[in-house]
């Protein structure tokens, strides 16, 4: 089965790339740049990573994150995952990033644009994996700092495959950046948004009606909300679930705990991905897998699966074509 999940082509489209930072990668890149890392060893960076809640992983990722500086750095952490990700089957990867995370630390957005632009063609040329670019707002920060970014970005608009919303989502509605999303939407950019991580489900609610999102990254607590399951369905709306994510954040106890078969029973539209997987224990090859391992599902599930990210991705109608 392994095999046959490896085999499958995969789209991910719910991944942060700052959070594909592999301990070794920062300690090579924390090196290069002359940063003291908290950390002895690659082995205490993994040992750290025991995460009550979403906050608690927010404060390691920042901080991890602190050794990315130059465009090189951020054209070798995008590297490094579209070589990981295409050993394990990925063919299309969408990478949410946060700039308002490295502007807070005087990294200006051309930086990231450079570097990550960089390596999506290298891994386009070198490994055949396409990518998307999903420019992500920090929710915990005053919505008009994600307007002066979105403003800001506008040398890059081009580039973007959409816009979404991250970061900690308990006290931070959609609906504080109703204001940002409409203006995205002027602009012609697509929305994506994170809702129903561990926030309820008025937020995927809100995240449908007043940012016009086209896919609600995780989503899983939809399930209390019997009315909103079934506007997901008939809407078909995608939810981009992270199982192992959901795992190491306590979203749920154990992967038997996961909600996935009962969304699925549901009839609404699932993928799977990996969120950051250099922090929840794997990539997609892991994540696919451990659903096997859990829910015993048939090559069949899968397929289907991974056929809604082809069809949902942000790709051409000639990538999809090839893919499908
Ligand atoms: C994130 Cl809300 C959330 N979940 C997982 N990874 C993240 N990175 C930034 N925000
Ligand atoms: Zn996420």
């Amino acid at each position: 089965m392994r095999d046959f999940l490896r085999r499958l082509p995969k789209a991910e489209l719910h991944l942060h790339i700052e959070g594909s930072l592999e301990p070794e990668l920062m300690f090579s890149l924390a090196e290069r740049n002359g940063i003291r890392l908290p950390y002895g060893s690659v082995e205490e960076v993994r040992a750290a990573y025991d995460f009550a809640d979403l906050q608690s992983f927010l404060d390691l990722y920042y901080q991890g994150m602190s050794v990315l500086r130059t465009a090189e750095d951020f054209h070798d952490l995008a590297m490094d995952y579209f070589r990981r990700a295409s050993a394990e089957g990925v063919v299309h990867v969408e990478m949410h990033f946060d700039p308002q995370a490295h502007l807070a630390r005087g990294v200006e957005l051309p930086v990231v644009m450079e570097g990550l632009s960089r390596a999506r063609r290298q891994a386009w040329r070198e490994l055949g994996v396409s990518s998307a670019m999903i420019l992500a707002f920090l929710r915990d920060r005053p919505a008009e700092e994600a307007m002066q970014v979105l403003e800001s970005a506008a040398p890059y608009w081009e580039m973007l495959d959409a816009v979404g919303l991250d970061s900690a989502e308990q006290g931070n509605p959609p609906e504080k950046f109703a204001a940002v999303f409409r203006f995205a939407r002027e602009l012609g950019i697509p929305r994506v948004a994170h809702a129903g991580e561990e926030g309820p489900p008025a937020y995927i609610r809100e995240a449908l009606d007043l940012l016009d999102v086209c896919r609600i990254d995780h989503g899983v607590r939809c399930l209390e909300d019997p009315t909103l399951v079934a506007r997901l369905r008939d809407e078909r709306v995608v939810l981009t679930v992270c199982p192992l994510s959901n795992v190491r954040l306590r979203v749920v106890e154990r992967m038997s705990d996961h909600p996935l078969p009962q969304l699925l029973e549901a009839g609404l539209t699932l993928t799977l991905n990996s969120d950051d997987p250099a922090y929840f224990g794997g990539g997609m090859l892991e994540n696919f897998a451990a659903c096997h391992e859990a829910f015993g599902w048939s090559k069949e599930t899968f397929t289907g699966l991974a056929r809604n990210a082809l069809e949902a991705a942000f790709m051409s109608d000639e990538r999809r074509q090839a893919l499908l």
